[in-house]
């Protein structure tokens, strides 16, 4: 066999060779990202607002030994009720694995990246991507989120990086793999909870159709990898680094004393950043990801028409 085992849903199917706009949408920020029920809760009104925006969403998953392409709500309520252990965290190394066994897993950034472009899916909106961690000198932890980037010719909306990470080692990996970091309407690369990391993106774009163009461009050079375009949360939802940076320290700290390492560290940081702040966290991050769907619902427009 060579075909990949890929089951677009019926409606993806048609939209997809209809050359309609598609937006892909990862399942690990369902299942590991957030907590239930707020996590479905989430995921149905991305896929609403990207509906709204005129585009179709496609929630991708591992299940019964085929990727998912688009979820039905019934699919997509079980994989939010399932409890973490019973779902793997799925990146570049783990997917064949899962597909091989029929585990049910959730993708990451990076596998939904590999899972889209094999669906011919070229837009994909999420929260944050996987970074360099704070402390990768000694632990080498960086996520295989940023190689994909360089690999995959996915344009992938995030609203920056989140501070769990160590931002200026994040875009100088970024910069070395060849991955354009493009801000949206600024200059300075959004960091997540805040509009303003303090550093300067490395490009700048003000709208869905000029991004568009950008990876339109990289098509036409043949250059493999995608574009990560850096989408500033929007001003009412931002957490003011006073609040936030201590409740990230703590958190990382008891991720060192815990010995939490590889796949674990992203989860358990997210989990007690959002019990921490006592679910204020969740609200900023679920308003952040509708900002990122309604953009790539307009980039997938602007590509489509192109
Ligand atoms: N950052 C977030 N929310 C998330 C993730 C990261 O703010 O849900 C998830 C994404 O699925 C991302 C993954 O691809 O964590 C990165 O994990 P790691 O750091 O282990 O590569
Ligand atoms: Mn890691």
């Amino acid at each position: 066999m060579t075909t990949p085992p890929l089951d677009p849903s019926p409606e993806i199917a048609a939209a997809l060779a209809e050359r309609r706009p598609v937006v892909a949408l990862e399942s690990t920020i369902v299942t590991h990202g957030m907590p239930w029920p707020q996590n479905l809760e989430m995921a149905r009104s991305v896929e609403a607002t990207i509906r709204e925006e005129g585009a179709t969403p496609a929630t991708i998953a591992v299940m019964d030994g085929r990727i998912h392409v688009g979820l039905t709500d019934a699919q997509l309520e079980r994989l939010a009720r399932l409890p973490q252990a019973e779902v793997m965290k799925l990146s570049r190394a783990d997917l064949a694995v899962a597909l091989a066994t029929g585990r049910p897993g959730a993708t990451t950034v990076a596998a939904t990246m590999i899972c889209a472009h094999l669906a011919g899916i070229e837009v994909f909106a999420t929260g944050g991507i996987g970074g360099v961690h704070r402390g990768a000198e000694t632990s080498l932890d960086v996520s295989a989120d940023l190689h994909e980037l360089a690999r995959t010719p996915v344009t992938v909306i995030a609203a920056g990086a989140k501070a769990i990470l160590d931002l200026p080692k994040t875009l100088e990996t970024l910069e070395t793999l060849g991955v354009p970091v493009i801000a949206v309407g600024q200059d300075a690369f959004p960091a997540f909870w805040s509009r303003d990391s303090g550093l300067a993106a490395p490009l700048r774009l003000d709208t869905a159709e000029e991004i568009a163009a950008a990876h339109r461009m990289r098509r036409r050079l043949g250059l493999a990898g995608g574009q990560l375009v850096a989408n500033p949360i929007p001003p009412e939802a931002e957490i003011a680094p006073a609040e936030i940076d201590p409740i990230v320290a703590r958190a990382l700290s008891e991720a060192e004393v815990q010995g939490v390492v590889r796949k674990d560290v992203t989860p358990f940081l997210l989990q007690r950043i959002f019990e921490l702040t006592g679910g204020r966290s969740l609200d900023s991050n679920v308003a952040l990801v509708l900002h990122n769907a309604r953009l790539g619902a307009r980039i997938a427009r602007a590509l489509a028409a192109g």
